[in-house]
């Protein structure tokens, strides 16, 4: 058997792609919002069923020109168990992060602990739709609005998802996606923001690039996070086949849980109800009835060449660049589960025998 990786990138037909970035060769307009980017641009608004959207170069600088464009300081109730790229947006951005503990069932922020860590200096929340579950939005909301906060969702996970039919890019003051490689809808590298608030389009816009307003005008200490022709060219492609994606997914699930159902000591991904989800990754819970502990399953897994991966492990806030600095009390579940956690191979692509394969030494 080959290696098996935690993930492979879909992507479209070579000639498909090649038909969309060959007129880059003659015109040499290869970025700063062009065409592609553009149309790229609108197809997404669409399917994502929103009114505003700002793409970027990746998802991280997503996170941290949002936070730049509402202007925030003080701050930011969030989740530790996350990609450490969450933490990182607030703390480069010069807010201060508060660590949340997550519910036991979606590993997303535990609710009921969220209204003890609210401050005179609290700012926003942002709370991670992690692996695609979906966090508790309605109570998140109710929540911000009684403490006039805003609510930025890193949904770096959550592409294409739906809750009760209302599409996930519309949900808090804004959404940010991650378009990655490595994620349900890739763009090669890239990322974007969904938000409630029209009047941020100029603002996001001057901020990716620059902080230009025009040529001889900068309104903002902006950096660089324009997303380039290639990527919105592989966004335009990846776009016309995503549903497809999501049902192949969707099977390697099913195939999943067939073979793994009846395995004793493993909690298995369940889908949320009323969620369409996009079976971004498999998250799987070891608890001691299975007689091996997560670490051993890693290196036993990866021993016979399956790379399944510790998403995400350790948190955030143990981080060494991080030690110290923040609290990180009352963070029981996150740190449990953080320690129990596996993710395995999860992807359109994933064939029935590496299936099997892998469940097999499971
Ligand atoms: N917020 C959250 C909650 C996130 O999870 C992320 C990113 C962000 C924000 C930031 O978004 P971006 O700025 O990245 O758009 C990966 C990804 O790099 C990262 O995007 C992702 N989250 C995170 C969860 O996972 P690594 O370091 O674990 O990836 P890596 O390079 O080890 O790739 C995993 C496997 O995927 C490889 O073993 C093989 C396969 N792979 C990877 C790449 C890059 C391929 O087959 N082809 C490829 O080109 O971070």
């Amino acid at each position: 058997m080959n290696e098996i990786f935690v993930t492979r990138p879909s992507m479209p037909p070579f000639e498909e792609y090649m038909e969309i970035v060959h007129p880059l060769f003659e015109n040499k307009c290869i970025t700063n919002m062009g065409e592609i980017h553009k149309s790229f641009e609108n197809k997404l608004k669409d399917y994502l069923e929103v009114e505003s959207l700002s793409l970027t170069v990746n998802g991280h600088l997503a996170l941290e020109n949002i936070i730049n464009a509402l202007n925030l300081s003080g701050e930011i109730i969030t989740t530790p168990f996350t990609f450490v790229s969450t933490t990182h947006a607030i703390v480069r951005c010069g807010c201060t992060p508060v660590f949340c503990d997550i519910d036991e069932s979606t590993f997303t922020l535990d609710v009921s602990k969220l209204e003890t860590l609210i401050t005179e200096k609290t700012c926003a929340i942002m709370p991670v739709h992690v692996y695609g579950n979906l966090c508790n939005m309605e109570e998140i909301e109710k929540i911000a609005r009684k403490y006039k906060l805003y609510v930025i969702y890193d949904a770096a996970h959550a592409f294409g998802e739906k809750w009760n039919g209302k599409s996930v890019a519309q949900m808090g003051d804004a959404s940010v996606f991650s378009f990655h490689a490595t994620k349900v809808f890739n763009t090669i590298e890239g990322g974007c923001i969904t938000f409630r608030d029209s009047g941020l389009q100029r603002v996001l816009a001057d901020i990716k690039n620059f902080g230009f307003h025009d040529q001889e005008s900068v309104l903002y200490v902006g950096g660089n996070a324009k997303m380039n022709e290639f990527q919105a060219a592989m966004g335009i492609c990846n776009l016309r086949h995503i549903d497809h994606e999501i049902e192949k997914r969707k099977k390697v699930y099913g195939t999943y849980m067939e073979l793994l159902s009846q395995v004793e000591g493993i909690r298995l991904w369940k889908p949320q109800e009323g969620v369409e989800h996009n079976y971004a990754y498999l998250p799987l819970v070891i608890n001691d009835e299975y007689g091996k502990s997560r670490n051993e399953l890693y290196i036993y897994l990866k021993e016979h060449k399956i790379y399944a991966r510790k998403y995400f492990y350790p948190l955030t806030c143990d981080f060494e660049c991080y030690r110290g600095k923040y609290s990180t009390e009352n963070l029981e579940v996150a740190r449990d589960i953080s320690n129990r956690i596996i993710t395995l191979p999860m992807y359109s692509d994933l064939s029935k025998e590496e299936i099997h394969y892998i469940c097999k030494h499971i």
